[in-house]
């Protein structure tokens, strides 16, 4: 698929208010200094970068009624919410660069947003190591990168889940995740209870990630926005250790870039979030590198020698 010509929009999303370490927010910084920008002008792309957004300071204290930092959590995804809409709204493709998992609030729901005002389907790609469907009830932390696919159903504080105009923002149906192999007790029972559509390490261990993203793939149209959630933590600790969550037995680098690779060559990426990467824990930048190489197959970078029947 060749993405050349299509204007990308960066918008860096400095904060660590929902994660459990803090170091989050030095990842846009991280990823531009990997070269983010660079490499996707390489291919052609038309990138602008809006640099960071500014919001409340972490104020690390402990969980209130089952969240930590809920004030703050909601107003950096409401200045997310309004950036990610904007570029949307212009025709670009919107790259926010986490961050905290937390974030996929607002991007998600100004995705779905989009989407209702444009007559799009929406379909969501979340990779990563964690479900990220817990709520305050549930919660073993009260950290809130662990809620967002709960609170984009709908099952959270009004002030996340309004965000966007409309409870729920998404549908459980238009959610596939994928390399998950780190669920809580209560969280597993919620998600069998949504029925949420999940590819984990042990399903990928037996049929592989070309089955995995196959499936989780199939019912793209034309019609379709497709927005990857990319959660740094989902690549295997062994090549990406900048992570505050590593989870071991995550894919390889290989099938990280044959899932990047499957989502390019269905030419519908509309949006996407970096997220998670934790510069603190990161040994010489390696893993911001290995992520911006993963985006770069995510916009086309093909390692195929033979001519790609798909374009
Ligand atoms: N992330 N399930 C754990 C929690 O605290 O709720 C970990 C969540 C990690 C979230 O990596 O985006
Ligand atoms: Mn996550
Ligand atoms: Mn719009
Ligand atoms: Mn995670």
């Amino acid at each position: 698929i060749d993405m050349s010509g299509r204007e990308v929009a960066l918008i860096g999303v400095p904060t660590d208010v929902g994660a459990s370490d803090r170091g989050a927010s030095m990842g846009p910084e991280a990823l531009r200094v990997a070269g983010l920008r660079e490499r996707l002008q390489a291919h052609g792309l038309v990138v602008h970068d809006r640099g960071n957004l500014s919001g409340p300071a972490n104020p690390w204290l402990p969980p209130v009624e089952g969240y930590r930092h809920l004030a703050e959590v909601a107003e950096w995804n409401r200045k997310a919410h309004e950036a990610v809409h904007a570029e949307l709204t212009a025709g670009r493709l919107p790259i926010m660069l986490g961050g905290d998992h937390c974030l996929g609030i607002g991007s998600i729901s100004a995705v779905a947003r989009h989407c209702r005002e444009t007559g799009r389907k929406l379909r969501v790609l979340w990779l990563d190591a964690h479900a990220d469907f817990n709520t305050s009830a549930i919660t073993p932390t009260g950290n809130i990168h662990g809620m967002p696919v709960a609170c984009l159903c709908g099952f959270g504080p009004a002030e996340l889940t309004g965000i966007g105009g409309q409870v729920p923002a998404i549908s459980p149906k238009w959610i596939r995740q994928i390399g998950i192999r780190s669920v809580d007790a209560g969280e597993k029972r919620f998600v069998h209870e949504h029925d949420l559509e999940v590819f984990d390490m042990r399903f990928i261990d037996e049929m592989g990630m070309r089955h995995a993203m196959e499936l989780a793939l199939a019912t793209l149209d034309e019609r379709t926005h497709l927005h990857v959630s990319f959660d740094v933590d989902f690549l295997d600790p062994d090549i990406a250790p900048g992570v505050g969550t590593t989870v071991p037995g995550g894919p390889t680098y290989r099938e990280a870039q044959l899932c990047m690779e499957m989502i390019a060559d269905t030419g519908r990426l509309g949006s996407l979030d970096i997220v998670e990467l934790n510069p603190a824990c990161d040994v010489r930048n390696r893993t911001a590198a290995l992520a911006v190489d993963l985006v770069e197959s995510l916009f086309g970078k093909s390692t195929l020698m033979r001519k790609s029947s798909r374009g």
